[in-house]
């Protein structure tokens, strides 16, 4: 069985799905497009899917019964309009992170699923899909460290652009801890607070950069993790798990080590594609395969929905420089 895809956004990451679904992933293909810059979609009917269709209007899109599955990958603040009219026409839909820019946008789609009566939502979340994240799991679950008491995280990147403002270091880039540590250490956030050291001369006039944000859970533990963006040495993603009888360490990714000119080194990455390419590639697999059997499975619209809340709480302790409470309404048993 092959599913007909839509994809609404062929942008950066749009692109890189739609590459994947064509190229590397079974049972599916890519058969519609829309980006509100047309051009976009075009050079991706010229280089990657020659057979795609190209919508005007998203919606049209969504709604089109050759369309089995839809991919929203666009700017941020549309996801939300686009997953609700996904279910409202019953339509499967992976959307990239943020699910919705506010933690109300996202408890909108929930509520819209939960109406529905069966999960479409899947959250492009793709670490908890990432085998150097599963295997830090397996050793906690396992045990062998003892309970979490501390953990120490950073997530960094060379360098953003202009319009990368101080509010997106945490909706756009600690979203991503905000799902996994959740996972991670089955629990949930209870309180957070962002502090700002010296800011770097690399970042714009209207962004602090770096920042750390201190995160609460409701077992105890404390998770301080470094947001720098304009670190210009790398895309470099850490994630340490102080326990009570031991030490556990995300893996670097595989490099060759070189002994060279007097020197002993290992390459760092620059580029987030290449970090996580595998993790993509099994988290849209996963969709492919659920959307195939009817059973929605990783990160769920709460999950989407979760994250957001204590998205909502940094960006408030920004502003304020206080410890701020985050408080998460229990689980529905619709999402298990
Ligand atoms: P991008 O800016 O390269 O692409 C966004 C695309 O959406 C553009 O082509 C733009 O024209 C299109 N677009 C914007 N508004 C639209 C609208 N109303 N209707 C149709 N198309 C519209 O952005 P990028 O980097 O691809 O990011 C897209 C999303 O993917 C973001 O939500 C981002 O957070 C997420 N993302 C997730 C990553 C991950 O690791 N999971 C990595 C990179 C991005
Ligand atoms: P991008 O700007 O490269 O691409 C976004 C595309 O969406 C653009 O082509 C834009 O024209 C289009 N677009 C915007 N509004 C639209 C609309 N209303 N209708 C249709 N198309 C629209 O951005 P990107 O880097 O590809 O990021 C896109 C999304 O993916 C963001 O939500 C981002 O957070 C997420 N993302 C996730 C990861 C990840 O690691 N999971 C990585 C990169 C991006
Ligand atoms: C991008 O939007 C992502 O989601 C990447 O995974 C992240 O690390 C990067 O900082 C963002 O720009």
């Amino acid at each position: 069985m092959t599913i007909n895809i839509g994809v609404i956004g062929t942008g950066a990451i749009g692109r890189e799905h739609i590459r994947r679904c064509s190229t590397v992933l079974q049972n599916a293909r890519v058969v519609a497009l829309n980006d509100i810059n047309r051009e976009n979609c075009q050079q991706i009917v010229n280089e990657l899917t020659p057979e795609a269709r190209i919508y005007d209007n998203a919606i049209d899109l969504i709604n089109d019964p050759q369309v089995n599955a839809v991919l929203v990958t666009s700017w941020g603040p549309t996801h939300e309009a686009f997953v609700l009219a996904c279910i409202e026409a019953g339509k499967a839909v992976f959307c990239e992170k943020p699910l919705a820019v506010t933690a109300q946008g996202c408890m909108n789609i929930v509520e819209a699923e939960i109406k529905a009566g069966r999960q479409l939502v899947q959250v492009g979340f793709m670490r908890p899909y990432d085998s150097g994240y599963r295997a830090l799991k397996a050793v906690i679950d396992s045990g062998e460290i003892g309970e979490p008491l501390m953990l120490h995280c950073a997530h960094r990147n060379p360098e953003v652009g202009d319009s990368y403002t101080t509010d997106m270091a945490i909706t756009d880039t600690l979203i991503h801890e905000l799902d996994v540590l959740r996972w991670l250490l089955d629990d949930d956030y209870a309180s957070v607070q962002v502090i700002f050291p010296r800011k770097t001369r690399k970042a714009s006039s209207h962004l602090r950069d770096p920042q750390i944000v201190l995160l609460e859970t409701t077992k105890g533990a404390r998770i301080d993790v470094e947001i720098f963006v304009n670190c210009e040495y790398g895309y470099d993603i850490q994630c340490e798990v102080v326990g009570e009888s031991g030490i556990a360490r995300l893996p670097e990714p595989v490099s060759v080590q070189l002994r060279s000119a007097a020197k002993l080194s290992t390459t760092i990455l620059t580029d987030w594609k290449k970090r996580f390419i595998d993790a993509y590639d099994v988290e849209l697999q996963a969709f492919i395969n659920n959307v195939i059997s009817g059973e929605m499975t990783g990160p769920s619209a709460w999950d989407g929905y979760a994250a957001a809340v204590a998205a909502d709480a940094c960006v408030a302790a920004q502003t304020s420089g206080e410890i701020v409470p985050v408080s998460m309404p229990a689980r529905p048993a619709f999402y298990r």
